[in-house]
């Protein structure tokens, strides 16, 4: 199949003319266009409308020129058919006003999700499919169990996760269980994005580098596979543990298709250490995009030099899009990597 998007040949270990790239936060505040949406609609508001996520997205990837459209939507929405109370505040980020206490009632956590409170996160996916052109992905995506947990148990974002932590090992069933409802939420709303035409599925798992190796394993692990168990055979997965090189290893154990790298570790000693059953998908510090073209041609192709020929690497940022970056900087950046490996074939 010659019109199979890039990014699925690259899922699939299957060799690709060059490798393909999209940028992890790609539509955002840094892009002009969103910011003018943003003005007329808050943002949960823009979640519940899956004609202008389409656009969003639509937009940022014409700007780019990138191979993969991830749909516009959040990791955090789906907290609310589980019962927590969310707010994203100007500013502040997202809060939830009723976070997971260690002595609460375990029956306050819903046993499903009624998936109908999730059709206009499916409703994106197709209309995003609808919009975007055949020859580039759909990519649909979630938090990942302990992602979604830190949240729903710190009540906003967090840097050091201290009562995530405490919760987990002072009353390890709720913590098990809790995380267990969370990998079925996200394994139903992995699901209904694929069966609305997402081609592939990310899990992010933004926050997990705080944890050791023991930890991970003996806490979140488990979960994780359960969700990835879930979704085997349905679409490819792309799972993204960021934060701690240390968790690769953990990672390569799991039943994910593709592995995202953050810049914390070398490319070459990723593609090692994660063996060649998976794709790699990664790592180019963000902060590189707020430098100078030559700069961002020069790291561009330090990484494309570092993993060679390996089959299943797809280009991407070691985490999101900052903010600051200028639109420019993200553009030079596609056109560098494809150019860059059209000259080297
Ligand atoms: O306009 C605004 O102020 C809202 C900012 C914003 C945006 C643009 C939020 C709130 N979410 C999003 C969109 C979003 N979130 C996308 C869509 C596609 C895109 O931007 O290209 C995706 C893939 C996400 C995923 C997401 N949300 C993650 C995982 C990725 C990552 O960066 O690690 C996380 C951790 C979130 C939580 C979240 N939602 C919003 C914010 C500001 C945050 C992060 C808060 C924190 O640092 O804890």
């Amino acid at each position: 199949m010659t019109d199979e998007p890039l990014l699925l040949r690259a899922l699939r270990l299957a060799p690709t003319p060059r490798p393909p790239i999209w940028l992890m936060r790609q539509a955002g505040r840094y892009m002009a266009e969103y910011r003018a949406v943003r003005e007329r609609v808050s943002f949960l508001e823009l979640c519940r409308r899956p004609r202008l996520c389409a656009q969003v997205m639509a937009d940022a990837v014409g700007r780019l020129d990138v191979d993969a459209a991830i749909i516009f939507s959040d990791i955090l929405p789906i907290l609310i058919p589980l019962g927590f109370d969310l707010d994203y505040l100007p500013g502040d980020g997202p809060v939830i006003r009723n976070p997971l206490r260690s002595g609460d009632d375990p029956a306050r956590i819903p046993a499903a999700v009624d998936s109908d409170r999730m059709s206009f996160v499916f409703e994106t996916v197709a209309e995003t499919r609808r919009v975007i052109p055949r020859e580039k992905a759909v990519i649909g995506f979630a938090g990942a169990p302990f992602t979604l947990a830190s949240y729903a148990v710190e009540g906003g974002s967090s840097r050091l996760f201290t009562r995530t932590k405490t919760l987990m090992r002072t009353a390890p069933e709720l913590w098990s269980l809790f995380m267990d409802r969370l990998a079925d939420a996200v394994a139903e709303s992995l699901s209904g994005q694929i069966a609305s035409g997402a081609d592939a599925v990310q899990i992010f798992d933004s926050w997990a580098g705080a944890l050791a190796p023991d930890e991970y394993r003996m806490f979140v692990a488990p979960h994780t596979e359960r969700l990835l168990a879930r979704l085997k055979g349905k679409a490819p997965v792309i799972y993204f543990c960021a934060g701690n090189p240390a968790l690769l290893p953990e990672a390569a154990r799991l039943s994910a298709d593709c592995l995202g790298i953050d810049w914390r570790i070398s490319i070459q000693e990723a593609c090692r250490v994660v063996g060649p059953k998976f794709a790699v998908q990664g790592n180019l510090d963000p902060t590189v995009l707020l430098t100078d073209k030559k700069t961002i041609r020069a790291e561009a192709a330090r990484i494309l030099d570092a993993v060679g020929r390996r089959p299943g690497f797809i280009f991407n940022l070691g985490h999101g899009v900052l903010k600051e970056t200028p639109v420019e900087n993200a553009v030079e950046l596609v056109r560098a990597v494809k150019e860059f490996a059209v000259s080297a074939s």
